[in-house]
């Protein structure tokens, strides 16, 4: 029987630092509700998708930042998307600011079936930006800052999502930038990859211009070489438009196992993109052109755990002609 699943992306349009949970989780309500209506199974929600993209707000005590995290899911206030969930049986990802029992700060994905259950979660490894306040910088990206590495490494679990069972695993943001971390869950056999990301329109680096589209190109081929290389499907969030006059790009989409898109938002507010995913599709380059354990050749792969940083090349010397 062919397993196919119907995924829908949500991506939400800005949410101001002013605004409580209470403005973003009504707003995801109702984009699972349009998700149920067009027959969608699995709803994807952006990172960090209950609150402002709070790592550009300087915060010396970092105590005093404690408010922008999730001690509990669910909470109060994240209950009504827990409810949803189980009207409409839709499983979800939600990305959100996770602070643990014992005090680590963790930016967070959780991976939730329809009754509530937290399947899988994951906890974002490649944190870009800086930890201290830089005076350099148009706007501050302070993840490194606000939370540890990931400690769960890049799981993959086979869930059942609506009678269908399907490798899962996720990425968050900038990880998908990053070839390592896909191949990470490609060697698991992944088929459904969900990625929530807030990606500013400009560089905010202010070491070079870099152009609009260039940075949607950069997000869009990211994740369909991603899709492609590792026969999966992707599911890449954003959430989009003016937060408190910081511009995020938004451009979500989904890809095939041949990383091709098949849908993408056109709008930088909340918008659902719906795509039926058929996860046959994965076998073919997971069989051929992607066989793992025909063609990977680790032992030359040795930088790729072994160094961080790149080092310059040896210079080349010419030969010593042995004639002279
Ligand atoms: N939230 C992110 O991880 N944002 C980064 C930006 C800072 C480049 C991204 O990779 O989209």
């Amino acid at each position: 029987m062919t397993r196919i699943l119907t995924v829908a992306g949500a991506q939400l349009g800005p949410i101001q630092k002013s605004e409580g949970r209470d403005v973003a989780v009504g707003r995801m309500v109702r984009l699972m509700e349009r998700a149920h209506q067009r027959g969608a199974q699995v709803v994807v929600y952006p990172e960090l998708a209950l609150t402002t993209f709070f790592p550009r707000w300087y915060e010396e005590d970092i105590s005093n930042a404690d408010n922008w995290y999730e001690t509990a899911l669910p909470s109060n206030e994240t209950a009504p998307l827990f409810e949803a969930a189980r009207k409409y049986n839709i499983a979800f990802h939600l990305g959100y600011a996770e602070k643990t029992p014992d005090g680590r700060r963790f930016n967070t994905a959780a991976f939730v079936d329809p009754s509530g259950e937290i399947v899988l979660k994951y906890r974002k490894i490649h944190l870009p930006g800086h930890k201290e306040y830089e005076p350099r910088r148009q706007v501050q990206h302070l993840e490194k800052r606000y939370f540890e590495v990931g400690d769960l490494g890049f799981p993959v679990v086979r869930a059942p999502v609506a009678g269908v069972d399907v490798n899962v695993g996720m990425l968050i943001c900038n990880d998908r930038r990053w070839p390592e971390a896909w191949r990470e869950l490609g060697l698991q056999q992944v088929e459904l990859v969900m990625l929530g990301y807030n990606t500013p329109s400009i560089n905010q680096d202010r070491k070079g211009f870099e152009a609009h589209h260039l940075r949607v190109l950069h997000s869009h081929l990211s994740i369909q070489a991603g899709c492609y290389q590792n026969a999966c499907f992707g599911v890449g969030v954003a959430k989009a438009g003016v937060e408190d006059d910081h511009e995020l790009f938004g451009h979500s989409i989904i890809a095939n196992p041949q990383g091709e898109m098949i849908a993408q938002a056109t709008t930088w507010d909340d918008e659902l993109i719906v795509a039926d995913c058929n996860l046959d599709q994965c076998a073919l380059g997971r069989s051929t052109i992607f066989n793992f354990a025909a063609h990977r050749r680790p032992e030359h792969y040795g930088r790729i755990t072994g160094q961080v940083g790149s080092v310059e090349p040896p210079r080349w010397q010419p030969p010593v002609n042995a004639a002279e």
